[in-house]
């Protein structure tokens, strides 16, 4: 009887835990070790990129970048007025960063090339060996660290010289940025075995047009959006196909591109236009780049095709605001990735809406018609977009598992992940938000058999953060931007990734016994 009054009370408190739990938008409530574990063959890294990391944004040959020129031009682009000239300096600091990276006891790090430092002047006539030698030295460095580098061609720092052929918007830019990858692969091709062409090309060309200052493009709303995804994924295919032809049969290596995803939650579950929304969100902004690459069929989405095409008949346009492409093109595109790189923060919840103020006429927002708000029932840390949604990350991967074919054999890799907050190095909330998110993607493997193959935290360290500047930070590591050195201290969030990564397992009780010594000395290298 005690005993099962014991129970009883036990359950009553379970549930009203979890009520709690519930109302914060988490699902469950975890403790001790996970009952899952991470496949061997499943890959832990972290992430950076060069504009947000290595500073030296003028020396050594280096030619600038848009966002350098933007930046300047505009201080007041940051709420605390910085940029990225100086960041952690990671260019004359890479032997720190590869000391913190072997602490992790990662295996893999993902860091991108940063295109003015190779060619000042965005075209091949003219390299800049000093910085070809800077990333030879990185990456023979990281090698013998025993770290595999994952290296991104393009993460939205475009030489300033390519801006008046008026970017994205321009099919000229798909020829150099193919010019630009054949000489990375013929620079570093022996050395660097996985490429992400792409950083979020979603984010490129929706945001950066959207807002005109996310990323310094220029606004033309529902033309140039597609206008941009068009050439962009073009640029992407004919990367692949240039690497799969010319490069992959003797250098043997992997290209994939990422896309950003967020997960749209139905905002009333009972409504049966709200779970709509949710679909439709995901099929128009995740779909339009999936289906191209990863459906059995190829092309654009009939679903995306058609919505658009009425819109702008709807609108008196004598031509589709989505342009078409070439039965060729279509074929390069279809299959052009041996990995599908997915960056996922956060969810908002979705509702059917047909118009908007925030939504300029044309858009791909008044085509999509779908609103995004933010809920309390969600905590927000640190930058007010990032709600802490856990259970987005299992949901969205399997949108995607469910919803394309080629995701049965082209693994999914997690390229980016993590929390933003305001620097302080006792950063509970980080480590519950890798705790939870990563628990998400185990039950994605486990119970829902997604074909997930690898997880990237972002970020290594404290970066420069686009439009936040450093008023918001990433990274595991603590940077001192005051310090001469750029100092890095870890953050507890870097002792439990430690953890994950060397046990295979979440400890979700880690929280509870803050570590107050060096947790590396006992914990021993992968
Ligand atoms: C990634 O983008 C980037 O790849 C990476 O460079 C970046 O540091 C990281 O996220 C963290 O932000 O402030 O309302 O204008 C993720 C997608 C899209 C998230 C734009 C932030 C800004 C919204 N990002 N968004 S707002």
């Amino acid at each position: 009887m005690g005993c099962s009054n014991g129970v009883a009370l036990n359950q009553l408190l379970l549930v009203s835990l979890n009520l709690l739990h519930l109302a914060r938008g988490r699902s469950e409530v975890y403790s001790g070790i996970s009952k899952y574990s991470f496949p061997d063959d499943f890959i832990f890294g972290v992430a950076t990129s060069a504009y947000q990391i290595e500073g030296a944004w003028n020396e050594e040959g280096k030619g600038e970048s848009i966002f350098d020129t933007f930046i300047h031009l505009h201080p007041e682009y940051t709420p605390d007025h910085s940029n990225g000239d100086v960041a952690a300096d990671s260019y004359h600091h890479y032997m720190d960063d590869i000391d913190l990276i072997k602490k992790l006891g990662v295996s893999h790090y993902r860091m991108s090339i940063s295109w003015p430092r190779i060619l000042p002047n965005g075209t091949a006539n003219y390299i800049n060996l000093q910085g070809v030698m800077h990333y030879r030295k990185l990456f023979v460095e990281l090698l013998k660290a025993n770290i595999i580098p994952v290296v991104t061609i393009y993460h939205w720092d475009i030489p300033t010289a390519l801006e008046g052929l008026g970017l994205w918007k321009n099919t000229t830019l798909v020829d150099y940025l193919v010019d630009y990858a054949r000489i990375l692969f013929n620079l570093y091709g022996d050395l660097v075995k996985i490429w992400v062409t792409i950083n979020e090309p979603d984010i490129v060309c929706a945001d950066g047009i959207k807002f005109n200052k996310y990323l310094p493009e220029e606004a033309t709303h529902g033309l140039n959006e597609y206008v941009c995804i068009h050439n962009m994924l073009l640029a992407h295919a004919r990367v692949y196909r240039l690497y799969e032809k010319e490069f992959k049969p003797y250098q043997n290596g992997k290209l994939g591109l990422c896309l950003d995803v967020i997960w749209p939650e139905p905002k009333n579950p009972g409504n049966p236009e709200d779970l709509k929304a949710g679909e439709i969100y995901s099929r128009m902004r995740i779909g339009i780049y999936a289906h191209l690459i990863f459906s059995e069929d190829g092309d654009y989405p009939p679903f995306v095709r058609e919505r658009v095409n009425s819109m702008s008949h709807k609108q008196g346009y004598l031509q589709s605001r989505l342009p078409y492409y070439t039965e060729e093109e279509v074929k390069a595109l279809q299959g052009s990735a041996d990995f599908l790189g997915i960056n996922h923060y956060t969810s908002f919840l979705a509702s059917q809406s047909s118009s908007d103020p925030s939504w300029a006429v044309p858009s791909m927002d008044q085509d999509t018609g779908v609103r995004l708000d933010k809920t309390k029932a969600w905590p927000r840390p640190g930058a007010d977009w990032l709600s802490v949604y856990p259970p987005g990350m299992r949901k969205v991967l399997n949108w995607l598992q469910n919803n394309f074919k080629l995701l049965e054999r082209i693994p999914i890799i997690i390229t980016e992940n993590g929390l933003s907050d305001f620097g302080q190095t006792a950063d509970y909330e980080r480590v519950s938000y890798y705790n939870d998110y990563l628990y998400q993607i185990l039950l994605a493997i486990h119970e829902d058999g997604c074909n997930i193959k690898g997880y990237f935290a972002w970020s290594l360290l404290d970066t420069f953060e686009w439009n936040y500047g450093y008023t918001v930070t990433f990274g595991l590591f603590k940077v001192d931007f005051n310090s001469p050195n750029k100092t890095r201290t870890p953050k507890l969030s870097a002792y439990n990734y430690a953890k994950i990564v060397r046990t295979r397992r979440i400890d979700f009780d880690f929280i509870k016994a803050p570590v107050t010594y060096n947790i590396w000395q006992y914990l021993p290298y992968h």
